[in-house]
């Protein structure tokens, strides 16, 4: 597969890791001198811009965290003035207020260069009509994929989230070959097509670029075999850009390499802050090195992943990061247990009578945690079968205890009852009061 950028996703580590230091000694001057919260935290910290000298001595750069961002709200992070900011975005948290984050037109420039980089790792090139089903307005999805994809020079069909009967009548007259969109959107607009009597296999995808949520490697298998087309994951965050941080490529779909040019990554213990050993999983922490206008400096993102050297036979230099498996604020402690939505979705997929809709519900009863996964039975069961459907519970529910270690009960639940996203899905309601 071509590569778009060859001579910067393929340079060597070294001349790389040249390049990051003297970025990220730009980045700290540049905002020392203009960000009066950077300023006060490392004069606080006794740091100063000189103290950077090599790449390591990033780690004595203190975190940043949602929370200083929020207490900078709406735009004392930014990094130029008001009149060199083109656009605004902000991050679609789901408590207090939105971060809102700024791209200058360098910025915007590079975003949709790193998100022509991450399409064409996913097969596309300028023959390609993508059809972009990301949510456009202020969450960065949907035009941050547009303006990759005009990048590549490809035809981009901007028809958002929704509206998911006209989405397949599209898909058969225009003939789009790439598929964008939230996985959990992507299921459902599967669904619908099945509804409407539309095979995948009549449509014209060969690849689907899917993120903006966790989902499993189950569940991309879910998905080719539903679509018949080849899924990467794509990752990114409003704070450090928005989708095309970091992406994996279509010869391995293993890991999502991060575009280390653009970005510096760690991955470090949450409690301690220290970093761990490659291949343990911890939180990851970006520093971005070109950005102009929002700027972020070792920002935490709660984000659960490891990380791989590996060389990777694509060709790729850039070091990967396997499929996030959730956020520290989604785990979920259930009786001093700690598990992932993703392990859930992870064990109910190795069922094949049931659908890949669930969602989890948390209580607590009598002071002790209860965990409910409800999940949707598949349309061919036979419903009125009452004994078959328990046992069906009761052995999912074993499959989850022996697992993961925790009690659940589970609820087969109708066909088409839990509710659809057009964008994240929600997957945990959580009744307990903290
Ligand atoms: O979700 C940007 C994006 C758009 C990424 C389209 C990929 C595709 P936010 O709304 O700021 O930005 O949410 C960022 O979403 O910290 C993760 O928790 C989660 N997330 C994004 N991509 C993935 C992924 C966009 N591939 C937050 N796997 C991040 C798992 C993801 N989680």
């Amino acid at each position: 597969m071509p590569i778009y950028d060859n001579d910067f996703e393929t340079m060597p580590r070294e001349g790389l890791e040249a390049i990051q230091l003297r970025r990220l000694q730009t980045t700290i001057e540049r905002i020392y001198a203009t960000v009066p919260f950077y300023k006060e935290t490392y004069k606080k910290a006794g740091i100063s811009p000189s103290d950077i000298k090599r790449l390591d001595d990033i780690r004595r750069l203190p975190f940043t965290t949602k929370q200083d961002l929020r207490d900078n709200y709406p735009y004392d992070m930014f990094a130029v003035p008001m009149e060199q900011v083109v656009r605004i975005h902000a991050s679609s948290g789901t408590t207090g207020k939105p971060t809102v984050v700024g791209y200058s037109k360098r910025d915007i420039n590079t975003w949709s260069a790193l998100m022509a980089r991450s399409m064409s790792a996913a097969g596309a090139t300028s023959k390609d009509i993508i059809h972009n089903a990301w949510g456009y307005g202020i969450f960065t999805g949907g035009l941050g994929a547009h303006y990759g994809a005009e990048r590549l020079g490809a035809s981009v069909i901007p028809v958002s989230g929704g509206n998911t009967k006209r989405q397949i009548t599209i898909m058969q007259d225009f003939k789009p070959t790439i598929l964008c969109g939230t996985p959990s959107y992507i299921l459902h607009l599967a669904e619908v097509a099945d509804e409407m009597g539309v095979d995948f296999k009549d449509l014209h995808f060969k690849s689907g670029i899917f993120g903006a949520e966790p989902w499993t490697e189950e569940m991309r298998q879910e998905l080719q075999a539903k679509l018949h087309l080849k899924a990467v994951d794509i990752y990114g965050l409003s704070e450090v850009m928005g989708p095309g941080v970091s992406v994996e490529c279509i010869e391995e779909q293993s890991g999502l390499h991060v575009f280390e040019d653009h970005f510096i990554v760690e991955v470090v213990d949450p409690d301690t802050l220290e970093p761990v050993p490659y291949g343990d999983p911890g939180e990851l922490v970006f520093t971005s090195i070109t950005k102009e206008a929002f700027p972020v400096i070792r920002y935490r993102t709660k984000d659960i992943t490891t990380l791989n050297p590996v060389p990777c036979t694509c060709g790729r230099t850039h070091i990967r990061m396997n499929k996030p498996s959730g956020r520290t604020d989604d785990m979920l402690i259930i009786r001093g247990v700690n598990v992932f939505p993703s392990q859930i979705e992870s064990v109910l997929m190795e069922n094949h009578e049931i659908t890949p809709h669930y969602q989890l519900e948390v209580d607590r009863v009598d002071n002790l945690d209860t965990l409910t996964v409800k999940v949707e039975i598949d349309d061919t069961m036979f419903r009125d079968d009452i004994k078959g459907l328990q046992s069906m519970e009761s052995k999912i529910s074993h499959d989850i205890k022996e697992l993961l270690g925790v009690s659940a009960k589970v609820a087969l639940v109708e066909p088409k009852t839990i509710a659809r996203s057009q964008g994240k899905a929600v997957r945990v309601i959580d009744h307990r009061k903290f």
